[in-house]
């Protein structure tokens, strides 16, 4: 492994400073070569070799399941002005937003080209033309392409980026407003099983009306805690109902062979799904990948002494052959000639979850050492029958274990108050998710917010008998939930 990309005179990971999270976050994205940073344009950033594998393997997980009853397509980056603009509502919220490609090498165009944003209105025009009867629905289709957002708050990378380079966007169109709310339940449990599988934590709510997408009925997010205790919205399910159907004339014939408006849903997840992973799992040692996206599930370390050097790495060797090709594992042997504690140091750094230490002593006694980078703990294994098998066995504890540390961290941070002065007082001592109950009106909603300067993350259960309204004193017939938000 080179270490080609890092800037010299690095400063050390490891320290007491997982409280100072942005910085630990940016060290370690430097250090652990995710990304860099350095790239000439605000908010667009280079993918490095590791964190080019993370990424591939995230977008496997999420490709798998979305394969199983989506189709993947690919749409061109540029949208007509005309196409963009077409929709008010959602052309409004966007248009802060958008890049513009306004010349052809010299030639100024007749109509601007914009850099998706997002692609319904490059997708919906293609649908109108697909669309033909009720026996063509309902259609689900999905595409991991990079979109550009003229992000006007503060860039952060993975976080906040202005080029998003693992948009993945569902778009799915149904014949009747059930079906296309069946499919809001289904998204969401595609993104849950994501997350699972990611071991991140999150809450669903259904978002304010304020807060909802542009174009979009109502808006349901997924958000999950960072260390600084700020919540990240990591995923969000739209439904659509007609509002691009009408504006982009999307319509079926029905059996009865009258024409109606499709019904539709969108749903989508980026590149703060690495930004999770890294910032949820990390600690003071570095990043702490799970088994599941590790570039290197194990990385073989020999523990070589001059006189035994080449048995050791023989052995090491016909360790690791197995290990990859009848375990189907990602493994490394780090065979440089470095010192071994040198290794330990920088694949802790790099999250790498098992560790297998070999020395002549451990030949002998056919042993290894295993070392779990999530818990930092050391046991002996003998090398046996069953070999590939307890290594399997502890790679999937490592999942569900770093998922369940996760969930229980985060569950600690969620509180529940009664009144405005709990939630002030709430947020004065620990950052985190506040629930409360709400009466729903918008006028309640942002008066509250402007009280605790932190905003209404959304709904996350309707109940007529909690209560009465934290704000107004009104009957409350919502369990919301607020947090300070990135
Ligand atoms: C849609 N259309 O676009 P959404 N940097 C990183 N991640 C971001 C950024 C950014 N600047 N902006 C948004 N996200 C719909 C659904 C097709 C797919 C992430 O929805 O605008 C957020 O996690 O809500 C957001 O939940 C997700 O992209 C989808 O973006």
């Amino acid at each position: 492994m080179k270490c080609l990309y890092l800037t010299p005179n690095r400063q050390n990971i490891t320290g007491e400073n997982m409280s100072e999270f942005s910085e630990w976050f940016h060290k370690i994205l430097e250090e652990a070569e995710i990304i860099d940073v350095r790239y000439p344009i605000k908010g667009m950033h280079v993918w490095l070799p590791q964190g080019f594998k993370i990424r591939k393997n995230i977008l496997n997980i999420l490709r798998k399941i979305l394969d199983e009853d989506h189709e993947e397509l690919l749409f061109p980056l540029l949208i007509p002005e005309d196409e963009l603009e077409k929709e008010a509502i959602h052309v409004k919220g966007f248009e802060d937003e958008v890049y513009w490609v306004t010349h052809g090498g010299l030639t100024e165009l007749n109509k601007k080209l914009a850099l998706r944003p997002t692609s319904e209105t490059a997708m919906y025009p293609m649908f109108s033309l697909w669309v033909r009867s009720h026996g063509d629905l309902p259609l689900r289709f999905y595409q991991i392409v990079n979109t550009f957002r003229y992000e006007t708050k503060h860039t952060r990378p993975l976080i906040r980026v202005r080029e998003i380079t693992t948009f993945k966007e569902a778009h799915t169109i149904h014949s009747t407003k059930e079906d296309a709310e069946k499919q809001v339940q289904k998204a969401l449990e595609i993104y849950k099983r994501f997350f699972d599988k990611l071991g991140i934590p999150y809450v669903i709510t259904r978002r304010p009306p304020w807060d909802k997408f542009p174009g979009a009925e109502y808006t349901i997010a997924f958000d999950t805690l960072l260390p600084d205790g700020k919540t990240l919205q990591i995923g969000t399910v739209h439904n659509l109902g007609q509002t691009f159907a009408k504006t982009f004339d999307i319509t079926y014939e029905t059996p009865e062979g009258e024409h109606e408006y499709v019904y539709q849903t969108c749903y989508g997840v980026s590149d703060r799904i690495i930004a999770s992973v890294v910032g949820v799992h990390g600690d003071k040692s570095g990043l702490c990948l799970p088994p599941n996206v590790a570039p290197h599930q194990i990385v073989i370390v020999p523990i070589i002494f001059k006189e035994d050097a080449e048995e050791v790495l023989e052995f090491c060797q016909e360790l690791t052959d197995p290990l990859k090709t009848d375990g189907n594992l990602r493994v490394h042997l780090d065979s440089r000639d470095i010192r071994a504690g040198k290794k330990f140091y920088e694949w802790e750094m790099r999250g790498v979850p098992l560790r297998l230490e070999v020395g002549p002593r451990d030949i002998k006694h056919k042993n290894v050492v295993v070392f779990r980078r999530d818990k930092l703990e050391k046991e002996t294994i003998a090398i046996e029958k069953k070999f590939i098998d307890a290594i399997k066995f502890i790679l999937d504890s490592i999942n569900q274990d770093m998922k369940d540390k996760a969930w229980e961290s985060f569950n600690r941070n969620i509180k529940s108050v009664e009144t405005v002065d709990e939630a002030l007082e709430s947020l004065s001592k620990h950052r985190g998710i506040i629930s409360f109950n709400w009466c729903g009106e918008e006028s309640c909603g942002k008066d509250l917010e402007e009280k605790v300067r932190v905003d209404i993350l959304g709904i996350q259960k309707e109940d007529e008998n909690i209560g009465v309204c934290i704000n107004c004193g009104h009957k409350a017939t919502f369990k919301t939930l607020l947090a300070k938000t990135y």
